[in-house]
């Protein structure tokens, strides 16, 4: 991954000389987008999906950075997870000519109509951290962002492990991410796949907490009244994780002893309830795609090929393994 974001970085030095070189020369091509200016300055139009999370807060400023950084003029809009508000921000930019779009697409499905309407506009839409279930791969140039499954089943292989000599049942909880996003899915599947090789490991109960503490919070409250016995939470992302932790604790029961918690994305609350003792293991999510994106961006607006698809590099966190990476932690 490092080499071919070097590699990356040659080839956007490389395409601004071409830009600044070239633009102006032949105004706005079929490659470059609809783009509004002739100053070889790329425009972004980003549409986020939120708020909801400590990881969307470090994408966000990982996003608006590395615009600044790369040049790139970046018109950003929060979409408070709402897909016709994403709908409405993209139909914006298209209308203002943007050079590229970008957005993290809140749940997969319902995209074809706006992202044929970018491509009739013939401007290049990149995908980022989540996917979308378009069955024409066309509409967009590349997704950029996590394999959402992997990390499902690396906490779920994790539990495996932990519980191996476990005679009895192991119950378990979830609590998903909002409903129909690409991350819920796919983190339950990779999971669910892991766990099934022990006939022992249950989810008795699973129920979306759409990323929020307070939806994680008030999921677990209403888990831990109807299930006299939960061995097992795991969590879709920290800041569900986070909300749980204070219903289990007014339940009067200890996080991380009397029930295990796993999570994802690693961001620094999370990290510090690990080396705190309180969550058990972590599968990392990278939200710092900002310099990949801008990269990218560049790439696909001078007209180059990407590959279709570009993974995030990750890792897993043990509560030893927090105690040493907390102090590096940037987000
Ligand atoms: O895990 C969660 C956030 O799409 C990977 O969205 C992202 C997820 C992340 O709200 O914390």
């Amino acid at each position: 991954m490092r080499t071919q974001s070097v590699r990356w970085r040659a080839a956007a030095v490389l395409a601004s000389v071409l830009l600044v070189g070239g633009v102006a020369a032949c105004g706005n091509s079929d490659t470059g987008g609809g783009g509004s200016k002739d100053d070889g300055k790329i425009t972004m139009g980003f549409s986020q999906v939120g708020a909801e999370s400590g990881w969307r807060t470090a994408n966000t400023t990982s996003i608006k950075e590395s615009a600044t950084a790369a040049g790139v003029e970046l018109k950003f809009d929060d979409a408070q997870q709402k897909q016709e508000n994403q709908i409405k921000a993209i139909r914006n930019y298209i209308q203002q000519k943007v050079d590229v779009i970008a957005f993290s697409p809140v749940v997969e499905s319902g995209w074809d109509t706006v992202l044929k309407e970018a491509k009739d506009a013939k401007i290049p839409v990149i995908l980022t951290d989540r996917s979308v279930d378009s069955a024409d791969k066309t509409l967009y140039k590349t997704f950029l962002g996590s394999d959402f499954v992997k990390e499902g089943r690396l906490a779920g292989e994790w539990l495996v492990e932990q519980k191996k000599t476990a005679s009895g049942p192991v119950n378990i909880v979830e609590l998903q991410g909002n409903t129909g996003a690409a991350p819920a899915n796919d983190r339950k599947k990779g999971f669910g796949e892991a766990i099934a090789a022990n006939p022992n490991l249950k989810i008795i109960a699973s129920q979306p907490g759409d990323f929020t503490r307070a939806g994680g919070k008030q999921v677990m409250e209403q888990f831990l009244k109807a299930n006299p016995k939960i061995d097992v939470l795991f969590a879709h992302n920290d800041d569900m994780g986070l909300g749980a932790l204070e219903a289990i604790t007014a339940a009067g029961k200890v996080p991380g002893k009397d029930i295990t918690i796993i999570t994802v994305d690693a961001v620094k609350d999370g990290m510090q309830a690990l080396a705190d003792g309180k969550f058990n293991f972590i599968a990392e999510c990278s939200p710092l795609l900002g310099p990949q994106l801008m990269d990218l961006a560049k790439k696909v607006h001078a007209g180059e090929e990407v590959p279709p698809r570009i993974e995030t590099e990750e890792t897993t966190f043990t509560q030893e393994q927090a105690k040493e990476a907390l102090p590096n932690r940037k987000y």
